[in-house]
Order: C-alpha cells, then sequence, then structure tokens
C-alpha cells in the first residue's frame, strides 16, 4: 500500500505569544476552519486545521503554551515534519522557548522563529540560544504579516 505523503507542522512557543491567532491567521485567509480547544482565551489542548499547498495537504497543530499542558505538547510534536515557534517580541526568547529550541535542534527538526508582536515590539530578536542562520520571520499575527510568507519559507526546508 502506498501512502501519500503527509506533511505535519506544529505551532509552539510560551502562553500568549500568539500561536492560536497565528493558525487561525494563516487558514482563515485560505477559507479553511480552525478548531480551537480554549478556555478563557488560553489553549487548553490543541488547535487544529488543515490546508492544501502545492498539491500537498498540510496539517497544522497549535499547542498550549501554559506549562501545565506539557503533556499535550510532548503528545503534538510526534512525527512532526516542521515546526513554528512563535515568539513575543515584546518579552523575548523564554525558558519555554529555550528548551523547546533545544529539542527540535536535538531532533534535527526543521523550523522557523516568528517574531511575533511587532505592531507593539518592533525589532530583532536576539538569543545566545538562536543558532545561525535560522529564519527569523518578523510577523504580527492579528494583522497578518510575515504569516502566509513565514509559512512557505518553512515548507521550502521540509
Ligand atoms: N498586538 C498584538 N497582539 C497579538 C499578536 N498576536 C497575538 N496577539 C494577542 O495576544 C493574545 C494571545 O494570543 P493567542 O494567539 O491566544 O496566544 P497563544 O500563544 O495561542 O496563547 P496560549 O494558547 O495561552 O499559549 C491575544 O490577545 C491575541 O490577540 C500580535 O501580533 N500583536
Ligand atoms: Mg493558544
Amino acid at each position: 500500500m502506498t501512502r501519500k505523503k503527509v506533511t505535519k507542522i506544529v505551532i509552539l512557543g510560551s502562553a500568549d505569544s500568539g500561536k492560536t491567532t497565528v493558525i487561525e491567521t494563516l487558514l482563515n485567509r485560505r477559507e479553511e476552519k480552525v478548531t480551537k480547544i480554549e478556555c478563557n482565551g488560553t489553549t487548553v489542548s490543541l488547535d487544529y486545521g488543515n490546508t492544501v499547498i502545492n498539491g500537498e495537504k498540510v496539517h497544522i497543530f497549535g499547542t498550549p503554551g501554559q506549562e501545565r499542558f506539557k503533556f499535550m505538547r510532548e503528545i503534538l510534536t510526534t512525527n512532526l515534519s516542521g515546526a513554528i515557534v512563535v515568539v513575543d517580541n515584546s518579552v523575548g526568547v523564554t525558558d519555554m522557548d529555550i528548551r523547546i529550541l533545544e529539542t527540535l535542534n536535538s531532533g534535527n527538526i526543521p523550523y522557523v522563529i516568528f517574531v511575533n508582536k511587532q505592531d507593539i515590539a518592533p525589532g530583532d530578536l536576539e538569543s545566545e540560544y538562536i543558532k545561525p542562520h535560522t529564519p527569523l520571520i518578523p510577523t504580527t499575527a492579528t494583522t497578518g504579516e510575515g504569516i502566509q510568507e513565514g509559512l512557505e519559507v518553512l515548507l521550502n526546508l521540509v
């Protein structure tokens, strides 16, 4: 039996960085629906949606950023093709982000970093934990700035 290649993209990052807004903006612009499981504005298990890009189905999962949902992040990050790490540029790289980057690096998983909330915190993101040549995409998830382009950069790495 032959199976079609499945691309699974997971959105990671600290609480409140904009992960759910990223998946909504990405998929709503493509007229696709997103399933969100949230409580009081925070993701409690996952966001999910899919779309077809260049003839290939792409499944996108948003993860919960709160520490207590570590088990859920671990479930969602199995067999992933690539990741988007969403950092709130008004906060910078957090301890959780550092752990995420270390996990992605050790698994040789392609990823891009969305340097989000450029509208309130414009500028570059600097951290000793970001490897040289990591694609850093300036984004404003609420307006969509950088989002589509950032996904395309990632898909080219996958
Ligand atoms: N100003 C601004 N606000 C943003 C941006 N992206 C997201 N937000 C806001 O940040 C808050 C958190 O956004 P979410 O998308 O729910 O963040 P999240 O990373 O999914 O949060 P958790 O699920 O709790 O981890 C919301 O009020 C968003 O409207 C942005 O680019 N600029
Ligand atoms: Mg969320």
